[in-house]
């Protein structure tokens, strides 16, 4: 296997840092200061090459002191080429396109900001984003709280927030997104801070997200590479590892490496200057850990999502080998329908498949490990975009892609979930209703409205249906072994263009509103 993105410029970059761990108090001053001299990226292009050979390779190793896709074997890998670069870059006979003309040109125009003051207008520092969780959790005490996952190497506190129905949420399955593994992967920070805005503001509101913060518990994480995110913020916007002191002037474990399953393996690397090294043995970086430690101690950890950009990528397991997951069929059908709805949004592209095929070999990483260890549905996005400005995705493009990560989150969430799906329904013929994802063996009712959503208790059942004056459609049903139960009901003559709003209910749990129009 052949490990790409040798950092050959990592030495002189590495001046500019402090060495060794900064007490805290300095580090976290750090977070709104702007280190003295930033690096600069003047005249730094990123240029997509094709890679055609080793000769290939080899020569964009040399050329290149970070790879921004770490793609193996031949095909497009985009690259970073410092300006004294280019002309060997041009001699070297290696075909490229230009993506990016001038990185640092980038970087001045998303520091500038501006472009209003609303959350979503900017990028927000780790500071930032930890007083938005806490104004989140100070507005909807009953739904949210803040916590920490544990300490970081510079000893940042890992935090999140937990989002969970008004009784606590004991007993429903955990699902857990984190932004920023990747540190300059600025745009999953954001895409999580909506995540968790819009379920909390959609509680009680939007009947959908009602029924998922009723059935789930969220722990999003924005920012898990707190030391990573914070220096990208002060000393270098192109940083990605943690902030590890290696020795010999090398700076950085990757992460999204150094889990256990597959350590070691392809698509990482042995050496400490590398942007993919994957550390000195599985988990051995405290942010890893602490992570690891968090998920292990979900009561009921079901599904998880690591957000990184970019890509346009919805990615399953495996990324350490090319063997397909026993589940690998019903990942395929999460992934089809994430691709779906994230295309359908703003009609850009979206690929779902094995991390290992549809991006690269990538072993030791969070999601296997979530997969293979945990026992949770594990995926991957890579947000967007796609190469036009990579990692300094415009913050015009910050609600676009958080509402595309979003989308593809819920379909994850709404898997985990009982869901009520609904036939064709026409007036003097038969209609189905089908209820997945129940507690199984368990008595399942459906009920309707005609006159739309609404809050009613039901007090034998436990549960707040969101429908108004709800009827029983059908007699209740026993659910069978994994939890699904199905209705086939004749639609009474004369009741076209009608319209009717359909929940399930069990003890304690409901399912979405469906709302259909007889035909
Ligand atoms: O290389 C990576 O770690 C990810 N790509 S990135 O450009 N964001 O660095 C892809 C790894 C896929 N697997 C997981 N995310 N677990
Ligand atoms: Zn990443």
């Amino acid at each position: 296997m052949l490990n790409r993105c040798t950092c050959v410029f990592a030495l002189a970059l590495a001046t500019l840092a402090p060495t060794g761990p900064l007490p805290i108090a300095s580090a976290l001053a750090q977070d709104d200061v702007a280190a003295a001299a930033p690096v600069r990226y003047d005249g730094h292009k990123v240029v997509r090459a094709n890679i055609r050979n080793l000769r290939d390779l080899r020569t964009m190793e040399t050329l290149s002191p970070d790879c921004w896709t770490h793609g193996s074997g031949v095909g497009p890998v985009d690259y970073r080429i410092p300006p004294d670069s280019l002309a060997a870059l041009d001699a070297s006979g290696v075909p490229y396109d230009v993506m990016i003309e001038d990185v640092q040109a980038l970087i001045d125009a998303e520091r500038q900001g501006g472009r209003g003051d609303g959350w979503y207008d900017d990028y927000h520092n780790l500071a930032e984003i930890e007083a938005f969780m806490q104004s989140l959790a100070d507005t909807y005490p009953n739904l949210a709280e803040t916590f920490v996952v544990g300490n970081s190497l510079e000893g940042r506190p890992i935090r999140g927030i937990r989002i969970h129905n008004p009784n606590g949420g004991a007993g429903n399955p955990d699902v857990l997104y984190h932004g920023a593994i990747h540190a300059r992967e600025w745009i999953t920070t954001m895409a999580c801070t909506y995540i968790m805005d819009t379920l909390l503001a959609g509680y009680g509101s939007d009947p959908d997200l009602t029924a998922l913060v009723n059935q789930l518990n969220f722990h999003i994480i924005p920012v898990m590479n707190v030391d990573g995110y914070s220096y990208t913020w002060t000393n270098d916007r192109m940083w990605r590892k943690n902030r590890r002191n290696n020795g010999g002037g090398q700076y950085g474990v990757d992460l999204n490496r150094n889990y256990s399953v597959g350590w070691g393996g392809e698509g990482s690397s042995g050496r400490s200057s590398s942007e993919t090294y994957r550390g000195t043995a599985p988990f051995s970086e405290p942010e890893s850990q602490v992570m690891r430690d968090y998920q292990l101690a979900l009561p009921n950890f079901q599904g998880f999502i690591d957000i990184h950009s970019y890509g346009q990528l919805i990615l399953q397991p495996y990324g350490y080998t090319s063997q397909l997951p026993p589940d690998h069929s019903t990942y395929q059908s999460i992934g089809a329908n994430m691709e779906t709805i994230m295309e359908s949004l703003h009609g850009k592209s979206w690929t779902h498949g094995p991390t290992y095929t549809t991006i690269y070999p990538a072993s030791g990483v969070t999601l296997d490990w979530a997969y293979a260890e945990a026992g949770a549905w594990g995926l991957s996005f890579e947000l967007r975009d796609t190469g036009q400005y990579g990692f300094l995705l415009p913050a015009s493009q910050i609600i676009p892609s958080s509402e595309e990560c979003f989308e593809g989150a819920m379909v994850l969430a709404r898997f985990l979930t009982m869901q009520l799906s609904v036939g064709t329904l026409t007036a003097g013929q038969n209609g189905q209703f089908d209820i997945s994802n129940g507690t199984p063996n368990t008595m399942t009712y459906l009920a309707y409205s005609i006159q739309g959503l609404g809050s009613t208790y039901v007090a034998p059942l436990n549960v707040t249906l969101d429908l108004r004056s709800p009827v029983q459609a059908g007699p209740g049903r026993v659910s069978d072994g994994s939890g699904s139960v199905s209705w086939t009901l004749p639609i009474p003559q004369g009741t076209s263009g009608r319209q009717v709003w359909f929940q399930g209910a069990q003890l304690g749990r409901t399912t979405n509103v469906v709302e259909k129009t007889i035909n």
